[in-house]
């Protein structure tokens, strides 16, 4: 089993090179993102728990994403592995992740951190905003999510490298670039 955990802060390209990996390595794709706005659209109990959260620019609780997080993954059969995207995103969610795989006798092979200046993150969310309406990609909770990144989701770094699975990646360049950079990363652990 190949199972990469996507890592860097809001818009460094997770969600653009998840979808690429799992083409290239047919991995199954979990953006923690996706399935959030999915439930937001179906207007579920979940989806307008989680809208309060996102529209502020917080994280759902550790609780409640970590269940969700466990379902998704048992509903995929006879897997290769997963490319867990957006998750996780703190050290509670990095633990239950651990944990989960080890009670199904798998481990996280790699995590690779997608490294991009904030300037940048801010200019190409504020375009994703303008193009796709999404909600969360204004000026207001974008500075929030990058407040929460730095203080709730970066000390995994170092949680991830002492379990001497951290693997950095320049996450600026063309997308072919990057993509070219995480797949040597990925043969190196395959
Ligand atoms: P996510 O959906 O995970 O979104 P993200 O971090 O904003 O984006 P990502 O890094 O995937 O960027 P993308 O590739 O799209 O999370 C949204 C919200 O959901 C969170 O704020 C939180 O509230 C909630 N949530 C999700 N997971 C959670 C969890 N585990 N726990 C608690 N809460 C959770 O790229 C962004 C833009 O950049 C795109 O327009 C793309 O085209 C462009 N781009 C990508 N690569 C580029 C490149 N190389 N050059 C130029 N532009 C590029």
């Amino acid at each position: 089993m190949l199972n990469v955990v996507i890592f860097g802060a809001p818009g460094s390209g997770k969600g653009t090179q998840s979808e690429r990996i799992s083409e290239k390595y047919g991995l199954n794709h979990i953006s923690t993102g996706d399935v959030l706005r999915a439930e937001i659209k179906n207007n579920t109990e979940l989806g307008k728990t989680a809208k309060g959260y996102i529209d502020q620019g917080q994280l759902i609780p550790d609780e409640l994403m970590i269940d969700i997080l466990a379902s998704v993954f048992d509903s995929f059969k006879e897997s290769k592995g997963v490319i867990f995207d957006g998750f996780p995103r703190t050290i509670a969610q990095a633990d239950a992740l651990k944990k989960m795989l080890a009670d199904r006798s798998q481990k996280v092979s790699i995590m690779l951190d997608l490294k991009v200046p904030e300037e940048e993150l801010i200019d190409r969310l504020l375009k994703r905003g303008l193009a796709t309406g999404r909600a969360d990609d204004n000026e207001e909770t974008i500075q929030k999510r990058l407040v929460v990144y730095n203080t709730q989701t970066a000390p995994l770094i170092d949680w991830y490298k002492e379990e001497k699975l951290y693997h950095k990646i320049d996450g600026v360049g063309s997308m072919e670039e990057i993509f070219e950079d995480i797949s040597q990363a990925i043969n190196s652990v395959k």
